[in-house]
């Protein structure tokens, strides 16, 4: 069942740096006590729980030149990345529990530059309500979860971009968005510039998950590196409220499912972030709850009997 997966490791990022809620910050917590460990130990992974990196606590400033804490992004980030590092160097599966998505930005530039190392191809799954693809000309609010696709494709700050010292991480061709609804003006011109690879809301009711995710999915092979990078505000509102940017009109709970087992059928997810969720805004944990039970797809928990 699970034994195509490496060990784990969970690496807590516990901030909202660059969120526009606070909250973001117990999201490590939140998913310890919903029960994470134990459901992937459960499902027979062997997973260490490395605890909470440390980092600049979140001063709740303005945004300077169109970004809102941008010393203190770039600070986590690299503490994300070196960490995230350190678990793809020993042959195991990183799992971020963020954290805003800004710690996107030095998971993916970790696992960019360990598949530069070892020759591995990169694809990389945004599941999102956001194209997170803003800079500091075209943001409404400055927050820099609003940004890290940008800035792991090359468009931002040389302190995001260079995160490692070396060029962009990624180029766009490696990235598919899933679950798209909330693009903003100026940001819409950016993701078609680049040719964003977008699988919106719009195109998943027309021809549905599964062919969306069989499409996201398309080239994947033995050689490829798989990193999902979930931003719970993915999911549709009614089931997961705990986030601080909800959109309407996203995924319900089976579409969200059939994305997590088609992951899971691949058996090439390499690396995990999970991002955005907000206790504070929730009801007695549901939305952590409800990521712990995704994930467990992720790890190929079916509702059939197909294990
Ligand atoms: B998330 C927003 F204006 N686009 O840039 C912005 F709508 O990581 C939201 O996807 C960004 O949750 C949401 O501030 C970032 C806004
Ligand atoms: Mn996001
Ligand atoms: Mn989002
Ligand atoms: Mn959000």
């Amino acid at each position: 069942m699970s034994r195509q997966y490496p060990p784990v490791s969970l690496i807590g990022a516990p901030t909202d740096i660059g969120a526009g809620h606070q909250g973001a910050r117990l999201g490590p917590e939140a998913l310890r006590i919903a029960g994470l460990g134990k459901a992937l130990a459960a499902r027979g992974v062997d997973v260490v729980d490395r605890g909470n990196l440390d980092g600049p606590r979140n001063p709740w400033l303005p945004p300077v030149d169109g970004y809102r804490h941008l010393a203190e992004v770039a600070t986590w980030n690299r503490a994300v990345m070196e960490a995230v590092r350190a678990e793809l160097r020993e042959g195991r599966l990183p799992i971020l529990l963020g954290g805003d998505h800004c710690l996107g930005l030095g998971s993916i530039t970790a696992v960019a530059r360990h598949c530069r190392e070892t020759g591995k191809q990169l694809r990389v799954l945004w599941l999102d309500a956001h194209a997170d693809f803003n800079t500091s000309q075209v943001t409404p609010s400055g927050n820099v979860h609003g940004m890290p696709v940008a800035c792991l494709c090359g468009i931002g700050p040389r302190e995001l971009t260079h995160l490692d010292g070396e060029g962009p991480a990624i180029t766009p061709d490696v990235i598919r968005q899933i679950g798209i609804r909330s693009v903003d003006q100026g940001e819409k011109r950016l993701v078609k510039e680049h040719g964003l690879d977008i699988y919106d809301m719009r195109y998943i009711d027309e021809v549905g998950m599964k062919r969306v995710m069989e499409e996201a999915l398309e080239g994947v092979d033995e050689d490829t590196h798989l990193h999902v990078s979930f931003d719970v505000d993915f999911l549709d509102p009614s089931i997961a409220p705990g986030v601080g940017t909800t959109v309407p009109g996203g995924p319900n709970y089976r579409e969200a499912q059939l994305v997590m087992e088609m992951i899971a059928d691949t058996g090439r997810m390499a690396s995990l972030d999970i991002v955005e969720l907000n206790p504070v805004l929730d009801k007695r944990n549901r939305t952590g709850r409800l990521a712990v039970d995704l994930v467990e797809s992720l790890f190929g928990k079916s509702t059939l009997m197909r294990d």
